[in-house]
């Protein structure tokens, strides 16, 4: 499973995203610069080593620094870094910047809980149902306002998701406790999940198969194991299991509609059915 190499540009998962290759080509870049500095420092140091090692007959001078050595040393770095920034700039717009996302083929929520990941579609009518933290209980993790007739069909899952590949899909992010990281190492996307805001990641993924969403933000005890599994399926794929998932959906409201006694928001994924519903109060 794990093979050693000094080349760890061979560590990387395969990649799937539309902008994984650019962004490895620019992480290829640094890493290369990087080594090749590293050698190089290295190098010198042990060949300084042996040239002015302690020797009978060699005596040591006194040397009050050089400007032009200072100068070069400090305008290289400064030019190499900013330039390297510079460079990179375009890449960060790409991924992260509010205002390049391209229009959205699909628009999901998630949030993040220690130590779970939850999902939320906007489920028959195409449409997520407006939320407020106001609305936010152990059973409404998103705070889907009950007040919505949008919010009502939305579908909500944990710890496994599907996506159709070869879309721009929009992921407003947050968190309900603590900092998580939206991680999906395939895809070379990162970003911070913030209890109390909403931010926006995209991706557009192009291969189908099972990607690990992980989290990478030391969260807690269960850290290690937040995890979730995303199923990227080509369109007839993805549309027949949204059908059947929204099949679903309608089925539990249509209990739901049916037993009059006052029901909480929607409960996380596909409820209890209708006889098992708890009154007033737990
Ligand atoms: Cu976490």
């Amino acid at each position: 499973m794990f093979d050693f190499s000094w080349n760890m540009l061979t560590y990387f998962p395969p990649g799937i995203s539309t902008y994984s290759e650019a962004h490895d080509d620019l992480f290829r870049l640094v890493y290369w610069i990087s080594a090749a500095i590293f050698l190089l420092v290295q190098l010198t140091l042990v060949v300084f080593i042996f040239r002015y090692r302690a020797r009978p007959g060699h005596k040591s001078i006194y040397y009050h620094g050089n400007n032009v050595v200072e100068f070069v040393w400090t305008l290289a770095p400064t030019v190499l870094f900013a330039g390297l920034g510079l460079y990179s700039d375009e890449m960060w717009k790409v991924m992260k910047y509010s205002s390049r996302i391209p229009t959205p083929d699909m628009e999901i929520d998630v949030v993040g809980q220690a130590f779970n990941w939850h999902v939320r579609y906007p489920g028959g009518d195409g449409i997520l149902g407006k939320r407020h933290a106001r609305y936010r209980s152990a059973q409404n993790l998103f705070g889907i306002d009950p007040t919505d007739s949008h919010g009502k069909d939305d579908i909500v899952m944990t710890g496994e998701f599907n996506l159709p590949i070869n879309k721009n899909v929009v992921v407003h992010l947050s968190s309900v406790d603590v900092l998580h990281s939206y991680f999906l190492p395939n895809f070379r996307i990162k970003q911070d999940a913030v209890p109390g805001s909403w931010i926006e990641v995209w991706h557009n993924g192009t291969k189908s198969g099972k990607y690990e969403l992980a989290c990478a933000e030391l969260c807690g005890s269960g850290h290690y194991a937040m995890r979730a599994v995303l199923n990227m399926q080509s369109d007839a794929d993805f549309a027949k299991w949204m059908e059947g998932k929204i099949t679903a959906k309608k089925a539990v409201l249509a209990a739901e509609a049916a037993n009059p006694q006052p029901v909480a928001p929607a409960p996380a994924e596909a409820a209890a059915p209708a006889g098992e519903h708890h009154g007033s109060s737990h």
